[in-house]
């Protein structure tokens, strides 16, 4: 199996975020990748290759491009600004998402403010999501990393690529950066794969969180089904979206389905609910599905907290890999460092074993 991955994601390299105002290190850092690197480079079973450059167009067809032009100059305006705390993490919001949301004349009043630190509030979230050096190019890698995944399963006759995407990206918006994503790789994967196939495409989000994000640019388009599985936000981040009743809207009725469940979720309940995702996707037409795949479902990962165990992965992806559809799969969450090697290394396996999947040679 063909893994695309590029070192450029190390640039990216926070030291720590804010949670509820205390400082903690950072949990989304360059050695996630590297441990899952490491572990399909060790298994012999799958082939790296580098992502081509894509250029900005595919991601503008999803992104707003002030937050593009905001990313990409952040770390130099705020090294000009004087700043110096090693990243930029905004402690003033516009709320503009909810503005612009909800009120009709919000987003009129509410401009781009001038100064890093109201910029960074204006286009972020939260204060999980630092700016560093690296980061927008890291960001940028991430999406070349999605995009030649569907190269080489559109082009390449590959029928399922994993995409080591770092940042992840499920938590952006079209005009926003959230929860350690910057921009939206899978969102931008599956517009592409619309583009160019005029097929309709299937979103799985297997990461613990819901993605907010992917919700959100696909909300009125029936062309791309997003189902997510996820703890739900009445005590979980993102907080304001996750919900069962978002079922999209306009010509995206129906097309959005969030399956949120409670804390402690087991193998057997994920599995069960894993069946009903998979069925709505079955139900849709399409020969293709971008899995935007998260570890953080783990029994031991750190800010999260459901109960799954390493097997289960194998058989999770068995199950996805059933579908029978083309599988582009994506890097998103996952910060227990100790098992993430293996708990992707198992998921990608499990995918591996179906019919018509080139056999990965057996592991010692
Ligand atoms: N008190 C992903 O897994 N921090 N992002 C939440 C809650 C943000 C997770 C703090 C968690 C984002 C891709
Ligand atoms: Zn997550």
């Amino acid at each position: 199996m063909r893994v695309v991955y590029t070192p450029a994601h190390q640039g990216h390299d926070p030291v720590s975020e804010t949670v509820m105002g205390r400082e903690t290190p950072a949990y989304e850092v360059p050695e996630r990748a590297e441990l899952i690197r490491a572990a399909l480079v060790a298994d012999g079973g799958f082939e790296l290759v580098g992502p081509t450059e894509h250029g900005l167009d595919p991601i503008l067809a999803v992104h707003d491009p002030g937050l593009v032009r905001f990313l990409e100059e952040a770390w130099a305006q705020a090294e000009r600004e004087g700043i110096d705390r090693g990243a930029v993490i905004p402690d003033t919001w516009a709320v503009r998402g909810l503005a612009e949301g909800f009120g009709p004349e919000g987003m009129r009043l509410v401009r781009e403010p001038v100064a890093i630190a109201g910029r960074a509030g204006f286009w972020g979230l939260d204060s999980s999501t630092p700016i560093v050096a690296g980061t927008y190019v890291a960001a940028r890698g991430a999406v070349d990393t999605a995009l030649t995944a569907v190269d080489l399963v559109l082009d390449g006759g590959e029928s399922t690529v994993y995409g080591l995407c770092r940042p992840p990206g499920h938590h952006a918006a079209r005009s926003m950066y959230a929860g350690y994503c910057f921009l939206n790789n899978a969102a931008i994967a599956a517009e592409s794969i619309v583009g160019r196939t005029g097929e309709r495409v299937a979103i799985l989000d297997l990461d613990y969180h819901h993605g907010n994000g992917t919700e959100q640019i696909f909300w009125r388009r029936g062309d791309v089904l997003y189902v997510s599985i996820h703890a739900d936000p009445d005590r979980q981040y993102p907080y304001v979206l996750g919900r069962a009743d978002e079922t999209g809207e306009g010509p995206g009725a129906g097309a959005n389905l969030n399956l949120p469940l409670e804390a402690g979720v087991d193998d057997r309940r994920y599995l069960e609910v894993l069946d009903r995702a998979l069925e709505a996707i079955a139900a849709t037409p399409g020969s293709i599905v971008v899995v935007s795949l998260g570890f953080d479902t783990y029994r031991q990962d750190p800010i999260c907290d459901f109960a799954l165990t390493t097997a289960v992965y194998h058989e999770i992806g068995r199950r996805v890999a059933a579908l029978g559809r083309r599988l582009v799969v994506l890097q998103e969450g996952g910060y227990h460092r100790p098992t993430l090697g293996e708990n992707a290394r198992t998921w990608l396996r499990g995918v591996a074993g179906r019919a018509g999947e080139p056999a990965l040679p057996s592991t010692t």
